[in-house]
């Protein structure tokens, strides 16, 4: 990305900061100086964010990179992952704090202590010890988001077994897949799953994944839905059977710094997906000192929320790692936002006083999309921090969050990391930074980024590129399971003279030097020669007060190379057959037009009512390429609704 596209400043035009509150700063767990401190000597500052966990045996080195790009953080270190999470806090005398509040979708509720986790994760741990598990061991964890899923992954991290959790919306082609590239010897799953107010069975789908895979031993099931179950004897056992009889005492065992602790695979795009590897020391660190510095947290005093799923990277770093080995309270909900109404996550924030809420930029532009009457009717004034992740926030989602959820009160934290880097990377500080809207703004003390041009030398105040991470840091990848090559390939050959790791994401500086992501840099367009990001024609299509959402891709045309193709969902109250005839249609090009220039106008426009995204909500693009190049739909498996396709499909031939 050497040349300037004049497309690329629409999102820079955002000039609004947002200063941090006096009483904020005052008591804000990060301070300023923290960058200087870090910057100064960085593994001396990790070390000092490494005293946050308890270690058996103390480190004799912060960071071996001899072998780069393998790294090894805290060697000679010795520590138990689960019992940083969990019995420590227990010792320490908050052994009735409460850990989870457990809400279920159909409104069924559990309160869990730090007591009462511990002795569930030491029953747990030896069930599984009983079963054989033992160190390095892989299992396969499918499960919706039930206090068993947490227990079950800490249970692992405690015997020093990998767990590999696979979303509970993915297809059983795609739990056999990791299941067989794990070789995992035990599977954990549910009986079936609440969604959208229906059961639905997780453990028959298990079962035809599991047909002829030899690497599985043992198939533990949790009773959830308590609807019949197929079942193989002397393979199947229910968790209630197995895990509850158990004595609730087991001894930590200190493991290596280095100790593997889990497996994630990667929705890849193509082919097969990647295994990525963490492992227990660094990766803990790592996502201790994030979660305390990005969202304040103080424990004892605030109720944190982390709407992902355990199937996602956000849910393993910011529901059971980070938040627990900071002994946080908080809520995990089973379901939906929309069951059994709009309001629901309103509702659980006001009577759980929730004061840290993680979410994702698509659920809200949703939550924009349902109309701001739902949020206005619930008292959510115990909120004062908010955090995004997963894909760039338009600054119109930034600002709405910040208004009708966060009161213009609560700092917004837009937080930028991918499943490889293990935790957060890029962030605004609240108490420390001014925010942008839009922008995660800088790397977080200790961490270094850079926005390179194709050369891989770093552009200057204004311009964009790819953006790289040159040093390394500890939550950061091993690997991938079983392919050091594709590692090495993958991430290390693109700057492979300047040893940087290519996270695969454009990115900008601005004026102030501060960082923007652009999505993908396989979701850069190529018009006429300009390239545009998908993100800033989406952006400036959202600012428009007629659109809720919008997916843009660039598809084949044969004479620009590519042509931009938006699809629209409309906000709540606008009619479609207005909003969606031919003059608005045309005064939203004319829009874009206007926003960004004439370049980025999209050729055509296409209202729909939903957009294919996967369980982590990030949009298929590949799909409706297919649409706009009006192709046979490709494959549908990671979609977390796969009737979506249909219904955007059906729509345009109806000539919606
Ligand atoms: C944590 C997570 C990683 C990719 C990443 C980037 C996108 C995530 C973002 C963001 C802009 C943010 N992404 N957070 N883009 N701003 N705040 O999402 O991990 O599922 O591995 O996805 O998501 O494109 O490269 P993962």
């Amino acid at each position: 990305m050497t040349e300037q596209s004049p497309a690329l400043d629409n999102l820079l035009t955002e000039s609004r900061t947002f200063p941090p509150s006096e009483e904020f700063a005052a008591r804000a767990n990060a301070t300023p100086e923290w960058y200087a401190e870090a910057d100064q000597d960085r593994e001396a500052f990790w070390a000092r964010q490494a005293e946050r966990l308890h270690w058996d045996t103390r480190w004799s080195q912060v960071l071996d990179w001899s072998q780069a790009p393998f790294a090894k953080w805290f060697t000679g270190g010795k520590l138990n992952v689960a019992y940083n999470c969990v019995d420590r806090h227990v010792e320490a005398g908050h052994g009735d704090q409460v850990a989870i509040h457990w809400v279920g979708e159909p409104g069924d509720t559990r309160d869990i202590t730090y007591a009462q986790l511990k002795d569930e994760v030491c029953k747990a741990a030896n069930a599984l010890t009983s079963l054989g598990v033992t160190a390095n061991d892989r299992v396969a964890i499918q499960l919706q988001m039930i206090p068993e899923a947490i227990v079950a992954m800490l249970a692992c991290a405690r015997i020093g077994a990998m767990h590999s959790v696979v979303f509970g919306g993915f297809s059983p082609t795609a739990l056999r897949s990791r299941v067989d590239d794990a070789q995992a010897k035990v599977v954990i799953t549910s009986d079936g799953q609440y969604r959208r107010g229906k059961a639905a069975p997780m453990k028959a789908n298990v079962d035809e994944a599991l047909a002829g895979a030899e690497s599985v031993e043992k198939v533990v099931v949790v009773r959830r839905t308590g609807d019949d179950v197929p079942w193989t004897q002397g393979r199947d056992l229910w968790w209630h059977e197995l895990v509850d009889p158990q004595p609730a005492e087991h001894t930590p065992q200190a493991f290596d710094s280095e100790h593997p602790l889990y497996i994630l695979y990667t929705s890849g795009t193509t082919g097969k997906p990647k295994g990525i590897l963490h492992t227990s020391g660094g990766y803990l660190t790592h996502v201790a000192y994030t979660h305390h510095a990005v969202f304040d947290h103080k424990p004892g005093e605030d109720v944190y929320w982390c709407t992902a799923d355990i199937g996602w990277v956000t849910g393993h770093s910011y529901i059971v790692y980070g938040p627990l080995a900071n002994r946080v309270t908080q809520v995990v909900y089973e379901g939906t936002p929309n069951t059994p109404h709009e309001g629901r996550h309103w509702e659980i924030i006001q009577k759980y006083k929730v004061s840290i809420y993680y979410t994702a930029p698509t659920l809200i532009r949703t939550f924009m999309k349902w109309g701001n009457d739902i949020p206005a009717k619930y008292d959510l004034s115990s909120l004062r921090v908010l955090g995004s992740v997963g894909e760039p926030i338009n600054p119109e989602a930034w600002m709405w969050y910040r208004e009708h959820i966060g009161g213009n009160r609560c700092p917004v934290v837009d937080t930028w990391w991918q499943t490889e880097t293990g935790g957060i990377m890029i962030s605004p500080l609240p108490g420390v930074t001014h925010a942008k809207p839009g922008s995660a703004q800088r790397p977080l003390p200790g961490i270094s980024a850079k926005v390179v041009d194709d050369t891989g030398t770093e552009v200057g105040k204004g311009g964009g590129g790819y953006l790289v991470l040159d040093k390394p840091w500890p939550g950061m990848l091993r690997g991938i399971w079983g392919d050091d090559e594709r590692y090495k390939e993958t991430y290390w050959s693109r700057f492979a003279e300047q040893g940087f790791y290519f996270a695969g994401d454009g990115a900008k500086y601005d004026a102030d030097g501060d960082i923007w992501l652009l999505g993908r840099v396989d979701d850069v367009m190529n018009v006429s020669g300009h390239r545009i990001s998908t993100t800033e024609v989406e952006s400036a299509l959202v600012s428009h007060p007629t659109v809720a959402e919008a997916a843009v891709v660039g598809a084949t045309d044969p004479t620009t190379g590519q042509g931009i193709v938006a699809f629209v969902i409309l906000r709540g109250g606008v009619a479609e057959d207005e909003a969606g005839g031919a003059e608005a249609i045309q005064a939203l090009r004319d829009h874009v037009a206007k926003e960004i220039g004439p370049i980025a106008k999209p050729r055509q426009i296409m209202v729909v009512p939903e957009l294919p995204k996967t369980r982590s909500g990030k949009i298929m693009r590949r799909l409706l390429r297919d649409v706009a190049e009006n192709r046979e739909i490709g494959d549908v498996t990671t979609l977390a609704d796969s009737s979506v396709m249909d219904l955007i499909s059906s729509g345009l031939k109806s000539g919606k």
